[in-house]
């Protein structure tokens, strides 16, 4: 038996696929596990005995995660893309802001990317994440534009590409991958021929270094375990506000003498940033009702 350290990349029927210095090793994982009801994930850092003879593997100890998403069931994941495109389909700024809401509850690294940049701008939106302090990439995955920033961006993290669906999520990591391993294309033609399709999540290694998760369908996160008290925590330019408003307990949706609310209406918070927010917490407030 030889002892090897990997990545779980793939799991499939009670199978995990670990990508080590000698390859992708088939692996089950020990009885162990089950008994204590702890699952391996994709994601997860392991060590694994390998009998070289057979070449099969088993999973024998599971190292401790940084990070657990539920949905895609991912651990270690470092960083979260999130992609807008500049137009068709039109920016969703809500969903944009409810995605990176969710990455920083989840304390993941954010990056927005505008893509499609070869069409039509809206140089006022990538304006307002800028100040609102994100790094942001410009990109057209069909003329190759900002790829290798991309690159920089994703080299040694792993990272989730989330945003709506038709914005060009496949078409970026085909550009990064240059090949195109990653369906593309119209939602219709893509539900006709991705019937057979498998739904599980995969990590993708990078030729660079580090890994992309491969989640078919994602979109979007469940945001509604986030507290609202710590909801205003999740949208950084707030913070130099918080603790200055009239009441302790301000919930920056409409109070008087609010310095969130003070500093949408200078100009410094951005008004569609504020209205997510207020979005996000009427909507986390409904869900907890239930
Ligand atoms: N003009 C232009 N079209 C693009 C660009 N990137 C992607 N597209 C097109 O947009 C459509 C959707 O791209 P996909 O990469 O399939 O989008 P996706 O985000 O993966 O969509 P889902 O998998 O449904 O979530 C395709 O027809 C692409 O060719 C771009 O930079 N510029
Ligand atoms: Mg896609
Ligand atoms: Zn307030």
């Amino acid at each position: 038996m030889k002892e090897l350290s990997g990545v779980i990349v793939k799991g499939i029927g009670g199978f995990y696929y670990v990508d080590t210095k000698m390859g992708i090793v088939e692996c089950r994982a020990r009885g162990l596990f089950r008994k204590k009801g702890f699952t391996p994930l994709v994601g997860d850092s392991v060590v694994i005995s390998l009998d070289e003879e057979s070449a099969q593997g088993y999973v024998s100890e599971i190292l401790p995660r940084t990070s657990e998403l539920i949905r895609p069931a991912v651990s270690n994941v470092t960083q979260m893309v999130v992609v807008v495109a500049q137009s068709s389909p039109a920016p969703n700024l809500y969903v944009l802001d409810k995605l990176i809401a969710s990455a920083e509850f989840a304390k993941l690294k954010v990056v927005i990317c505008f893509n499609k940049s070869d069409l039509e701008e809206d140089a006022e939106i990538i304006k307002t994440y800028k100040n609102a302090g994100f790094q942001v990439v410009e990109t057209s995955a069909v003329f190759g534009t900002g790829i290798e920033k991309v690159k920089e961006i994703l080299k040694d993290e792993t990272t989730v590409f989330a945003g709506n669906s038709g914005v060009g999520k496949s078409s970026l990591l085909n550009a990064v991958m240059g090949v195109n391993m990653f369906e593309t294309g119209v939602v219709s033609e893509k539900l006709e021929r991705g019937k057979h399709t498998t739904r599980h999540s995969e990590l993708v290694r990078l030729p660079f270094g580090g890994y992309i998760v491969d989640t078919p369908g994602f979109s979007s996160f469940d945001v509604n375990k986030i507290p609202n008290a710590e909801l205003a925590f999740m949208f950084r330019e707030f913070e130099s506000s918080l603790g200055e408003c009239r009441f302790l307990d301000c919930s920056h949706t409409v109070e008087p003498d609010c310095d969130v609310i003070r500093r949408v209406e200078n100009g410094e918070i951005s008004k569609s940033r504020h209205e997510s927010y207020v979005q996000l917490y009427r909507e986390i407030k409904e869900a907890n009702k239930l």
